[in-house]
């Protein structure tokens, strides 16, 4: 019963409904299935599995809460707590599904022409189109507002793109990439096949987090693209920004399930591990950090949970995406840190997942707005001053 499940002391799971339960089941068992055998040999190798990207097609995980257009048309829900738990199995292969439906495809969904959608969703939400979304470049990362790509538009229409974008996820496996550029009326958004001369895309490699998952510095030199490379339904900051909202909700439930399998694990090691004559969990100092971990389990699932009914019902803001992307970030680091602790230097192996999760949330903490960026957001929001600029 729910009150013996020491993941979810308070029977979070009741507030789900039976097909959102259904949904989570089928995702935890994906994960348990295709992750988490392989996850160690691909985090230590540097791979991302591409061979999945079908699969979580087919399971329909892209572009999951998004309608029409071949999309699965779930719930804000469903899509976190399938954010949940792919990110019990790793942070990496979570973003790939974020980078994929939140950012590229819900770039196309909310400001693509009707041509641009049904040429571009339906294969994306298959798998066998992948995106990716270049917004952050390599001198800026949390000010998008002083990005240095141009777009200019010449004299029949087409444009041409100059610049270079930094840390964007999947952009050497990708068919097509969304690129904010600044143009004479403000930033747009293009759409840029991946094949179109002058774009090269090139991995980051030597990274100590998110080893199963690729990120990548793009040169664009003179990009040549038609007329219609534009996406016609936005211009500003607010495109882009309005992107990061749906992947920083994500996030929010991507953290806790990275947590949560931290907690999981370091409470069975600590039950079979004996130091002592005793196990690890009869020790009060390992009862204290398995219930701190514990408490803020529950409150950052049940502040996921309320956030995403606030999406469903539409009337979701984005400053307070920013309270569960700080909170859930900041505290499943915490988690997974400490859960280390429990396993020893068996902790610092890959045989044991806390330390690479601990790893991969520096990534996550860091991308779609640092803790620093969404505590000036809330900041902002609170007292009514705006201290970034
Ligand atoms: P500000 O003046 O506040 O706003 C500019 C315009 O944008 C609108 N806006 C939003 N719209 C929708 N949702 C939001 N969350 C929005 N925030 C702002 C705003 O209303 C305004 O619209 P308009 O019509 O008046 O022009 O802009 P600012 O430059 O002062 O913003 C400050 C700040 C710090 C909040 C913002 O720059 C920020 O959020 N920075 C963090 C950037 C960030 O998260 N970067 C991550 C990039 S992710 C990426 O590139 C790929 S990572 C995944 C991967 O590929 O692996």
């Amino acid at each position: 019963t729910a009150t013996t499940d020491p993941s979810d002391l308070l029977d979070l799971a009741g507030l789900l409904t039976d097909e959102e339960l259904a949904l989570r089941d089928r995702v935890r068992s994906f994960v348990d299935e295709r992750i988490r055998p392989n996850i160690a040999e691909w985090y230590e190798g540097a791979i991302f599995p591409t061979e999945i990207v079908r699969e979580m097609g087919e399971l329909g995980l892209l572009g999951m809460h998004l309608q029409g257009y071949g999309c699965p048309g779930r719930s804000a829900v469903e899509y976190g707590l399938a954010a949940l738990e792919l990110e019990a199995g790793d942070s990496g292969l979570r973003t790939f599904v974020s980078v994929q439906g939140s950012l590229a495809m819900s770039a196309i969904h909310k400001f693509g022409s009707e041509e641009q959608k049904n040429r571009y969703l339906p294969g994306m939400a298959k798998g066998e189109i992948i995106g990716c979304f270049g917004l952050t470049e390599p001198t800026a990362g949390s000010d998008p507002a002083s990005m240095a790509t141009t777009a200019t538009r010449n004299a029949d229409g087409s444009w041409t793109l100059n610049g270079a974008k930094r840390w964007i996820g999947l952009a050497s496996i990708a068919d097509i990439a969304v690129i904010w550029a600044a143009t004479d009326d403000g930033i747009r958004g293009f759409l840029v096949p991946t094949d179109t001369p002058g774009f090269t895309a090139t991995p980051i490699e030597q990274k100590l987090s998110m080893r199963a998952s690729i990120q990548c510095d793009i040169d664009l030199e003179n990009v040549e693209l038609p007329a219609e490379a534009v996406l016609p339904e936005v211009t500003g900051l607010k495109g882009p920004f309005s992107c990061l909202n749906e992947a920083r909700y994500g996030i929010m439930w991507g953290a806790m399930g990275a947590a949560r399998d931290s907690f999981e694990v370091a409470l069975d090691y600590a039950q079979n591990r004996l130091q002592f004559d005793k196990p690890l969990t009869a020790y009060q100092i390992t009862q204290e950090k398995l219930v701190n971990m514990a408490l803020e389990i529950q409150k950052g699932t049940l502040l996921a949970i309320q956030t995403g009914r606030l999406k469903d019902a539409g009337t979701l803001e984005p400053v307070q995406i920013s309270v569960g992307k700080l909170n859930n970030c900041r505290e499943a680091i915490a988690i997974c840190r400490e859960a280390r602790t429990m396993l020893g230097g068996n902790g610092i192996t890959l045989e044991y997942s806390p330390l690479r999760h601990a790893n991969n949330l520096e990534s996550v903490r860091t991308y779609e707005g640092t803790d620093e960026v969404h505590t000036l957001i809330l900041g902002r929001h609170i007292t009514g001053e705006q201290a970034f600029r």
